[in-house]
């Protein structure tokens, strides 16, 4: 991965952290976005002390179309020749029935889970088409299998973020480029405080009595992905805890 150019969205919390992290450690140069710009900042410092590389940050919302084109176009060239694009950016706030919730809420949920990765990827990949190099990483989920309890929107997401890894890898079957869809099942990170908007003690009982993963779990599986030969496609991955079977059904201890 030496020298390689990373563009990681959602990268300042949770698994888009952790595959900065991971790609920095083996010598990737990175491109990291996020909405939070002090944070970036704060993990830029960081990686570049720690490992022989350079991250140049592209602080904006994915549901901000003009935005991502600015910042693609302001990309000095040598950035500009991004080998890998991980899709990471995503959320959900709530666990409301589907005839219940805020439509507010499920706005910024889909315009970030769909339409923020639609986006970036119409702006990264012809470049990558272009050059004959490239490699796309959408964060999916195991949510995106089927949907469950309270999950529906969010479910949507993600089966949504299915089909578009689907069909980028067919539209793209022609070249060299390659298209993997990680689904990760149950992640200990701030997404699930998000998710029950900003409850952090909610969050916390929800992973008692279980060993979900981390994201430093899903960054090792989003590496391997993207560091096995050029001729190898992994085109999906569904990765969850030992202790968890599907969406619905996990074992945890004393519960
Ligand atoms: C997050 C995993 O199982 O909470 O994408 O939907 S799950």
């Amino acid at each position: 991965m030496k020298d390689r150019i990373v563009f990681i969205t959602g990268a300042s919390s949770g698994i888009g952290e952790a595959c900065a992290r991971k790609f920095a450690s083996q010598g990737a140069n990175l491109i990291l976005n996020a909405r939070n710009t002090n944070v970036l900042e704060q993990l830029k410092i960081e990686l570049e002390s720690k490992n022989a590389i350079s991250v140049y940050l592209l602080p904006f919302d994915v549901r901000d179309r003009d935005a991502i084109a600015k910042a693609l176009v302001s990309l000095p060239e040598k950035w500009k020749k991004i080998d890998v694009l991980i899709n990471n950016a995503g959320l959900v706030i709530g666990m409301d029935k589907e005839h219940e919730g805020q439509l507010d809420e499920w706005d910024i949920v889909i315009d970030t889970n769909i339409k923020g990765l639609l986006a970036v990827t119409r702006l990264v990949v012809p470049g990558m088409v272009e050059r004959g190099i490239g490699h796309i990483i959408n964060i999916g989920s195991i949510a995106g299998d089927g949907a469950y309890p309270g999950g529906s929107v969010y479910c949507a997401t993600k089966a949504a973020v299915k089909a578009l890894s689907d069909g980028l890898r067919i539209d793209l079957v022609n070249t060299p480029l390659r298209v993997t869809n990680v689904k990760p099942g149950m992640v200990e990170t701030n997404f699930s405080v998000v998710r029950f908007r900003g409850d952090k003690g909610v969050a916390d009982r929800f992973y008692e009595g279980i060993q979900a993963l981390s994201g430093d779990d899903v960054a090792e599986t989003v590496y391997f992905a993207a560091s096995v030969p050029v001729h190898v496609q992994i085109a999906e991955v569904l990765l969850m805890p030992t202790n968890q079977a599907t969406s619905t059904i996990s074992y945890k201890e004393n519960y």
